[in-house]
């Protein structure tokens, strides 16, 4: 049984106004590419297919059109919805993407309901998919929690009801099949790339990585949108995005994942890097630094920070440097958007404060004493 793993595609997200539809068509063409000449038997869509809950025509085309080539491969296409797709646009459709060999989970259901299907492999081995759309916090918990409760008891709540679902989905894995589960959700201690939608990763909502069965071939994620391996009894992957979608998003590649795996072994897992999208980069420096280098940064957007006063004119001088500058700043730019990601898991104020003070290079006590009264001030009033 060979799969193919992709999502967070994203489809419609804009770079400060700019298209990114061609980048998007040329992706997918190269994910059903490989999924053709890898001749895998199902391609599992981890959600995150669209990046708005209202897309525009052109994004529905872009995808409909990418489902309907993965199809073309020969597989069975599994789509769970993620926390960017509005799931009753996607139950909408779901009768006629049927049709299409493609089944879309819209919303977690039971497995007799078909929240497990099984598919034979071309070669007659079977296999069982569980699928796990996302699960909003308002779906899993009651209302009158939502209104009552502490947010370290929801995240809770969240985590144990959670858990419940994936036992209960899982619940059939045997050792007669290839057993994968493909889900959109956030798994305790994944690291962010760009582009997730921060109210919903790592604090509020996540699971645990024990909370999948190691009966588990392969656990298929999304939401995390960059590609990495979670540490767990089964293996439990993130393919992150095919685009890059944020500067802070750092990876080298963005990959697909293509899993081989027999009922009754471990499955075999690689990471295969895409070609088609732009990188998204940040740069930084002196003008004079900068100019050395103008021109080797191809077709790939930046962010460039430069290291000097702000004055009239000096974003057109980097721009014709670099005619792909998304985002010009001038020192000391405001770092947040890139420290933010960098920075400890830490929330307490003082040692945040203390290490944005740092990477600033900033020394002075009298900031300090001053944060601290504010905080004091800060707490004084929101506890009266
Ligand atoms: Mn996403």
């Amino acid at each position: 049984m060979k799969l193919l793993h992709t999502g967070d595609w994203h489809v419609g997200k804009t770079l400060r106004g700019r298209s990114r539809a061609e980048e998007h068509r040329a992706v997918l063409r190269e994910v059903a590419e490989l999924a053709g000449t890898e001749a895998v038997d199902v391609v599992m869509v981890a959600g995150d297919l669209f990046d708005s809950a209202s897309p525009s025509p052109e994004a529905e085309a872009i995808v409909y059109d990418a489902l309907l080539q993965l199809t073309q491969s020969g597989a069975r296409v599994v789509v769970v919805a993620g926390n960017h797709d509005n799931p009753r646009r996607l139950l909408a459709v779901e009768p006629l993407l049927a049709l299409g060999r493609v089944v879309v989970r819209p919303l977690a259901v039971s497995p007799q309901e078909g929240g497990v299907v099984e598919i034979t492999s071309r070669a007659g081995e079977p296999a069982r998919i569980a699928l796990l759309p996302w699960l909003s916090q308002r779906d899993i918990v009651k209302a009158d929690e939502l209104m009552s409760d502490e947010a370290d008891e929801l995240s809770d709540t969240y985590r144990q009801r959670a858990g419940r679902v994936i036992a209960s989905l899982t619940t059939g894995f045997g050792p007669d099949s290839v057993n994968v589960l493909l889900g959109h959700l956030t798994v305790a201690g994944g690291q962010v790339g760009g582009g997730e939608r921060t109210a919903q990763t790592v604090f509020d909502y996540y699971v645990d990585a024990t909370a999948f069965p190691s009966v588990a071939h392969y656990v298929g994620l999304g939401h995390l949108h960059k590609p990495q391996k979670m540490p767990a009894g089964a293996p439990v992957h993130y393919c992150g995005s095919p685009l890059w979608l944020d500067f802070s998003d750092d990876d080298e590649h963005k990959v697909t994942m293509i899993v081989e795996a027999s009922p009754g072994g471990p499955a075999e897992i690689r990471a295969v890097p895409l070609k088609a999208g732009r990188r998204l980069r940040a740069l930084s420096g002196t003008l004079a630094e900068l100019a050395t280098l103008a021109g080797t940064t191809g077709d790939d957007f930046l962010r460039v920070r430069v290291m000097e006063e702000a004055r009239t004119g000096l974003s057109d001088v980097v721009r014709t440097m670099f005619p792909e500058a998304v985002d010009v700043m001038a020192a000391p730019a405001d770092s947040a958007l890139h420290t933010r990601e960098s920075r400890s898991e830490s929330s307490n104020p003082r040692a945040l404060f203390g290490e944005y003070l740092a990477e600033r290079n900033v020394g002075d006590e009298r900031l300090v004493e001053l944060f601290d009264r504010l905080l004091e001030e800060t707490y004084a009033s929101a506890s009266a």
